[in-house]
């Protein structure tokens, strides 16, 4: 649908439950559900050829891929640029080819009643799928998921394994979320002949692969295809309205069930709608602002439906937090209080696995947010993985949750070609992450040139839309404090800004931060009226560089620049400022330049989660700021008081 067209119609479509067909549960085993992770080693192989078509030309996704040529061992979840010993494999442009070999249990060959599903997490950047050298799926955007219904292959004949064959092209170019541009070097005196390189505008290297799990599973063919979820408290009453979607048949019947935490049913309806009311509910608090944050309530929807077969059964169950989001001229409020987010900007980066996803560095990563007394990430600068969502949820950590619309500079990526484009991201988006408490806002964009003329259309547009998608959540792009027209901003909930004073501009001299900082957040709010958020600010240290007096580069430096921004905070979150999010949680890898030490050093952890001066210093920061909400809201600050590092 033209994008125009959508921001008038979204909103109705909503209404009429239409809006977002077609769901993207997660996963999950039930007793009608089966799964079958893939993770592990697959086949792969590079197309280092000059016009990088030799895989389709030879289609290599007929026969095994070895047949092909030599291939290596590539472990998936895994960004395969810094897994092997091979330079040109780091820097690779083009398609590479990933296979496995899968052996599938009898019943889901056999049984017709049976629906056989391949989820891939996330493959950067577009992917074409096969299965058994038959073309299934074609998807465009590195940092969602996306299947294919592959039971007709699987059920077809005597097999009892299947060949998945997953081709991934990582270009990027002005019309791809994020945007880049391919330089061809034409000058054969200086470059080879046909040499390119892949340029883009964003500050992250452009990690590519099979960077989340991939997995088969299966319903029934008659299934419960999607959920919505949206919340509401009137006094102690929480509202849970529900929507499920069924596919496969028009003759079915839905019950729905909401378990409380110890497994008591506290609410029941049936049909595919209808609001559930929990009297005396617990609400779903953020980590640190109540004594038992992240209340989740079990939604069991269970669905029968008769088929020519006979009945058919499906189960699927969805963690349920109940709270409201609201945003007033001056504050945020998480059911109806005010929250400042105290936070991080984060990376899905590590050594060797690149943004391969991990469980072991998720789980350390959430320890860490936990032990900074950190409330809230922006997943910077693209969706994170579903398993990520999740623990926010579990946790109490409070999520924006960002598209890959990073580095969005040049006109043509204002084009409609990418403005269509960026609004199916968004549908992606939301589809995948609606049901998540944690998440209580969307970020369009980071850093886009929001003072070039197209830029307010398409943000008026974009932001419309994600408005309809979903009603219940506050829309904003980040902008920078640079850009002194922001034609994008008149249609954001909340201003989030980035600034980086005494970093770009200014070296070395601190003490001009007050001031830059406390102009800047008067113009703001004198212009728009809104809360604004420091959606980031930082600098680089080096573990181990010390100097004092601070320079730059050293940690007293980056630990210096955060207390001058922290003066800063402490007079406006009495007003306006809403939020602070660190630039950025660890060090992480970048594009090779002069200005970057083997990557971005502005983590306040290094790269293997260690801790620099600043990472003290904002823990310090991050529990007086949760003692200080506990206080006002005067529940239950023994909690917070047990686990602060500080006693009052
Ligand atoms: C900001 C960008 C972020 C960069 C950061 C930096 O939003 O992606 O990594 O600058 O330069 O403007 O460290």
């Amino acid at each position: 649908m033209p994008a125009g067209l959508w921001a008038a119609l979204g909103p109705l479509l909503w209404a009429c439950g239409l809006a977002l067909q077609g769901g993207m549960l997660y996963p999950q085993e039930s007793p009608s559900r089966e799964r079958k992770e893939l993770d592990g080693l697959w086949s792969f192989r590079a197309d280092f050829s000059e016009n990088r078509r030799q895989g389709f030309e030879g289609q290599w996704y007929r026969t095994p891929l070895r047949e092909s040529g030599p291939t290596l061992d590539m472990p998936v979840p895994s960004s395969f640029n810094d897994v092997s010993q091979d330079r040109q494999l780091r820097s690779f442009v083009g398609w590479v080819w990933y296979e496995r070999e899968v052996t599938l249990p009898q019943r889901w060959t056999q049984d017709l009643g049976t629906r056989v599903v391949l989820r891939i997490g996330s493959a950067h950047y577009y992917a074409i799928v096969w299965v058994n050298g038959v073309h299934v799926a074609e998807h465009e955007g590195g940092h969602l998921p996306f299947e294919a219904d592959i039971s007709k292959l699987v059920q077809s004949g005597p097999l009892s394994s299947c060949r998945i064959t997953i081709a991934i092209n990582n270009t990027l170019t002005p019309h791809t979320l994020p945007p880049g541009t391919i330089l061809h070097k034409t000058d054969i005196s200086k470059y080879p002949k046909g040499y390119f390189v892949q340029d883009t505008n964003f500050d992250f290297f452009n990690y590519a692969g099979l960077h989340r799990p991939v997995l088969l599973y299966t319903t029934p063919t008659t299934y419960i295809d999607d959920i919505t979820i949206t919340t509401g408290v009137d006094q102690d009453t929480g509202l849970v309205d529900y929507q499920v979607f069924v596919q496969g048949s028009e003759y079915f019947q839905l019950e729905v069930c909401l378990l409380d935490q110890e497994g008591k049913v506290v609410a029941q309806g049936t049909g595919g709608r209808g609001q559930l009311q929990v009297p005396n509910a617990h609400l779903w608090w953020p980590y640190l602002m109540h004594e038992h944050p992240a209340y989740l309530y079990s939604l069991e929807v269970r669905l029968t439906a008769q088929t020519a077969a006979g009945a058919v059964s499906d189960f699927y169950t969805l963690p349920v937090g109940i709270r409201t989001v609201a945003v007033t001229g001056h504050q945020f409020l998480i059911n109806g209080k005010p929250f400042y987010f105290h936070g991080v900007n984060k990376h899905e980066d590590a050594d060797i696995r690149g943004r391969g996803f991990d469980w072991p560095l998720l789980v350390k990563d959430f320890n860490l947010l936990r032990w900074l007394g950190a409330n809230a990430f922006r997943t910077s600068h693209y969706p994170y993985a579903e398993e990520v969502m999740q623990l926010c949820d579990r946790y109490g950590i409070v999520v924006i949750d960002e598209s890959p619309g990073v580095g969005i500079v040049l006109v043509q990526s204002y084009s409609n070609e990418s403005l269509q484009h960026h609004l199916e991201v968004m549908e992606e988006l939301v589809r995948r992450d609606k049901n998540h408490p944690a998440v209580v806002m969307w970020s369009v964009a980071n850093e886009p040139t929001s003072f070039l003329k197209p830029a307010g259309y398409y943000f008026k547009t974009l932001i419309a839309h994600t408005k309809a998608l979903d009603p219940s959540r506050p829309v904003t792009f980040v902008t920078n404090s640079n850009y002194e027209a922001d034609l994008g901003a008149p249609y954001v909930d909340v201003i989030c800004v980035n600034s980086y004073y005494s970093w770009y501009h200014d070296y070395g001299h601190l003490e001009v931060i007050p001031l830059h900082l406390a102009t800047e957040f008067e113009n703001w709010y004198r212009t728009y009226q809104k809360p604004i958020i420091q959606s980031e600010y930082g600098a680089g240290s080096v573990a181990g560089f010390h100097q004092d007096p601070p320079l730059m580069f050293s940690e007293e430096y980056q630990k210096g620049l955060l207390e001058q921004y922290h003066l800063v905070l402490d007079q406006k979150r009495k007003d306006y400022v809403v939020g602070e999010l660190i630039w950025n949680f660890a060090d992480f890898m970048t594009d090779q330049s002069p200005r970057r030490v083997m990557g971005n050093k502005k983590g306040i952890f290094t790269r293997q989660r260690q801790p620099k001066a600043a990472a003290f210093l904002l823990r310090e920061r991050y529990w007086k700021l949760a003692n200080e909400t506990m206080y006002h809201l005067s529940a239950a600050k023994s909690q917070c008081l047990e686990n602060s590092p500080f006693s009052f």
